[in-house]
């Protein structure tokens, strides 16, 4: 039975209004000569996932600039493109404005009402009450993304939920996490512990840092440049960092994990590699030599395409600067499935080079020891995130989103209800539209939290508008960094329209739950307070100064010959694992040859650009002028042979026969003939995102051929194939 149209967005435009000019408490004011005031406020970002701390300055109340705040290292005082385009996402008319309800007309079409915030979350509340007294509150799950979701994740655990899932993990950084996590016992962090400013050599493998802009990597990457660090890239495509590295390998895509078990058959056959540190530190040399061995450069050559002695050079180079050495673990690591034992290959890479624990590989992170505000304990779930994906993926250490998904689908479904708040899941999982549309099928419940009429809130039955990041009080930023500090973010404006701050939802949720005694504030501020009171600091002063930075408590590298217990099951780096191996993986990384396109066919690569972050800045107008579509690259080989020139509309079919949207050519040396590249993020189909809605091609449309990672549940994307159909004249 269907029970749930999409609901394609079409109605409900309305009229722009403009922000109410009233003043908020807490900001630093200048007056200006004349009449009127200079205002600013601190904040940390949220266009991308980075957090840079900075000041929203506004003029007469009116928004004038973001700046970056000097105290804070994941900034260094400035703010990337998209970082001062923030102001656009407080701007945007297309903003979500009220609380929308799916209502059933009397000829069963089904459409959005504009509702009140009481209508909206009494019937959210209702519904809620009514799935924990059928079958346990627990049946509840969240797929979420970004900093303000944990007001809400604190919402569902106090009811009894346990089960969310972020796109950060099977989507995105999850391989690279568990193949860390397998070999020295912990993950990167984020921002990762790359110790690149000290780094002598720095080897990037993918990671298009400079089309990727996180902020202090960028930073950091172009002051080891500027000391004249050897970069090696490998990457198919002549990347932003290719284009500074001292060697660029053009890698046939696919075959990265062959390249670096040669380099490790290279440190080890010319006993380049760190004996004293494998020795200390690791377990399972012996097994990894053994296993290397048949690694050579020469076969890897055929694999790759790398030239041997190019192999031999770079793993020589990186030798000769360790351990200042990083082999970068990347970030967007769900690539063609066997991510998790690439990731391990890079792990282990770099723990022959001896990096892990010192100077200018990968430092010890620290962050504020920072008391949580004093509440109640959370109820026990009976059911967890585990139960959504079981034994399928044993080393998924955190909520599949595509588990979790798929577990809303069907009458005898594990979840009832779903909230989704932050991500905008069928352009975010590749593939996942018919669970989508099923999973609307099955759910008692979908509730949809987001500032934009985003694809995903067409699945709603509530959407609920949240005021953007410069319009709210959040959680204080305390992230593991190389000094740990705090970040305030707090309103710089009254929230546009009906808008209104995360925390605020969730309290007036819980309270409809019968939660109050988790949610004993009227104002987030005063959470906030309480915990900067107990680390000397207060609310008062973080308004003023936005980061403070705390002495570090532990040395940020290992000592020489220090003894160091690793949090793996031995104590010591795994290089071989026996928890892999028990459970039924390859304990030591294994090459398979991905596939090739068939005749006719390319590879599908995509990244980011550097003026958006996803989807999510397409529409913001300050950055949609700056970059208004994506293009398609293509080598001018490939452009000769189909006769196509740069600038004009060409289409992508993949063998599925999926078609996507129009996307302009742009014929370039710097991609492999065997593939086209796009950028992320463009080709939405929401008639409510008036800049960008049509525009650009979407490269989750033509991910047909997921490639699921079996140690960890993450959804590989980059084992599709596409060709170029013209457009007619
Ligand atoms: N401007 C901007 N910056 C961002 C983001 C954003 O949306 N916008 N998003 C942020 C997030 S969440 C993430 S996860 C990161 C992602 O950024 P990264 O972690 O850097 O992503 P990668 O997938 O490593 O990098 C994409 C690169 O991989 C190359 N590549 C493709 N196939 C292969 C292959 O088979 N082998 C090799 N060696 N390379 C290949 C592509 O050509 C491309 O240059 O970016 C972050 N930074
Ligand atoms: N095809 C394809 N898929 C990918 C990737 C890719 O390169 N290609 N990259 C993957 C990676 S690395 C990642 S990290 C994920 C990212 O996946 P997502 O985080 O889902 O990225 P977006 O599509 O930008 O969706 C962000 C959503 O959050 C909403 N939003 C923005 N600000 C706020 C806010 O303050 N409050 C609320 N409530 N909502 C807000 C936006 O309007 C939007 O709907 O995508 C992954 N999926
Ligand atoms: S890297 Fe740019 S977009 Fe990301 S948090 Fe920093 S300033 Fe904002
Ligand atoms: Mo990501």
């Amino acid at each position: 039975m269907k029970r749930r149209e999409f609901i394609k967005l079409s109605g409900l435009l309305g009229a722009g209004s403009v922000a109410s000019p009233l003043l908020l408490s807490g900001c630093t004011e200048h007056p200006l000569p004349g009449s009127g005031t200079l205002a600013e406020t601190p904040t940390f970002c949220d266009m991308c996932f980075w957090k840079c701390a900075g000041f929203v300055h506004r003029e007469n109340d009116r928004p004038w600039k973001i700046t970056g705040n000097d105290q804070d290292l994941h900034s260094q005082g400035r703010m990337c493109t998209r970082g001062t385009g923030g102001l656009g996402s407080y701007e945007d008319r297309d903003r979500l404005r009220k609380p929308l309800l799916r209502v059933t007309a009397k000829d069963g079409s089904q459409s959005f009402r504009e509702v009140s915030w009481e209508e909206a979350l009494d019937f959210i509340g209702k519904r809620m009450q009514s799935i924990a007294d059928r079958y346990g509150a627990d049946r509840f799950a969240m797929i979420n993304h970004g900093y303000g979701a944990r007001h809400f994740k604190h919402l569902l655990r106090a009811w009894g939920s346990d089960s969310h899932a972020e796109p950060a993990f099977a989507q995105c950084r999850g391989p690279r996490d568990t193949g860390f996590k397998l070999t020295f016992g912990e993950g990167l962090g984020s921002p990762e512990r790359t110790d690149m400013e000290h780094s002598r050599c720095i080897v990037l493998i993918g990671s298009h840092i400079g089309e990727n802009l996180h902020n202090g990597q960028v930073q950091t990457l172009s002051e080891a440049l500027r000391r004249d660090v050897t970069l090696i890239t490998v990457d198919p495509r002549f990347s932003v960092p290719a284009g500074k590295s001292r060697y660029w390998l053009p890698i046939k895509p696919g075959t990265d994990l062959a390249l670096l078990l040669a380099w490790m058959h290279v440190l080890i056959d010319e006993e380049l590699y760190d004996q004293d540190y494998v020795e200390r530190y690791t377990t399972g040399f012996e097994q990894l030599k053994a296993h290397v061995a048949r690694y050579a450069p020469e076969w890897v050559w055929l694999e790759t395409g790398i030239e041997p002695h190019l192999i031999r050079e770079t793993a020589r180079a990186m030798a000769a600067a360790a351990p200042a050495t990083l082999v970068h673990p990347g970030r967007h690591t769900v690539w063609y499935g066997d991510d998790t034992q690439r990731s391990r290959a890079i792990a282990i890479l770099n723990a022959l080079l001896g990096s892990w624990g010192r100077k200018g590989g990968l430092y010890i992170q620290e962050r504020v020891r920072l008391p949580r505000y004093p509440l109640p304990p959370y109820p026990e779930a009976k059911i967890s995130f585990r139960d959504a994906h079981g034994d399928r993926w044993p080393f998924a250490g955190q909520g599949v989103t595509n588990a979790i998904l798929e577990a809303c689908i069907g009458e005898d479904a594990l979840y009832k209800g779903l909230l989704v708040y932050g991500t905008n899941l069928p352009m975010t999982i590749p593939g996942i539209r018919p669970q989508l549309r099923a999973a609307m099928d099955s759910l008692d419940l979908v509730v949809v939290v987001d500032t934009m009429p985003m694809e995903i809130t067409g699945y709603a039955d509530v959407v609920l508008p949240e005021c953007t990041y410069l319009e709210r009080y959040d959680d204080l930023r305390n992230s593991g960094e190389r000094e740990p500090s705090l970040a305030l973010r707090m309103p710089a404006f009254e929230p546009r329209h009906q808008s209104r701050p995360g925390w605020w939802i969730a309290r007036e949720l819980g309270h409809r739950l019968g939660l109050q005694k988790y949610f004993p504030w009227k104002d987030y501020s005063e959470v906030l307070d309480w915990q900067l009171k107990q680390v000397g600091s207060s609310l008062k002063e973080m308004q003023q100064i936005g980061v403070k930075v705390f002495p570090r408590t532990r040395p940020r590298y290992f000592a020489e010959g220090q003894e160091v217990r690793f949090r793996t099951p031995s104590g010591k780096i795994e290089l071989y694992s026996q928890q892999l191996k028990d459970r039924g993986f390859d304990p030591m990384p294994e090459y398979t040859r991905p596939a090739s396109p068939p005749e006719g066919y390319y590879h599908l690569n995509y990244g980011r650009m550097p003026a958006h972050t996803f989807g999510k800045t397409t529409n913001n107008p300050l950055l949609f002028q700056l970059a208004p579509e994506n293009t398609l690259w293509v080598n001018p080989l490939v452009a000769g042979e189909l006769g196509i020139r740069s600038g004009e509309y060409v289409r992508l079919a993949n063998p599925d026969g999926v078609l996507s949207n129009r996307i302009r050519v742009r014929v370039t040396e710097r991609i492999r003939p065997d593939s086209v590249f796009m950028a992320h993020g463009f080709g939405h189909r929401s008639r409510r995102l008036r800049l960008t809605e049509g525009v650009g091609a979407d490269d989750s449309d033509l991910m047909s051929n997921v490639l699921v990672d079996p140690i960890m549940g993450g959804t590989g994307m980059r084992g599709n194939f596409v060709t170029i159909i013209r457009e007619r004249v």
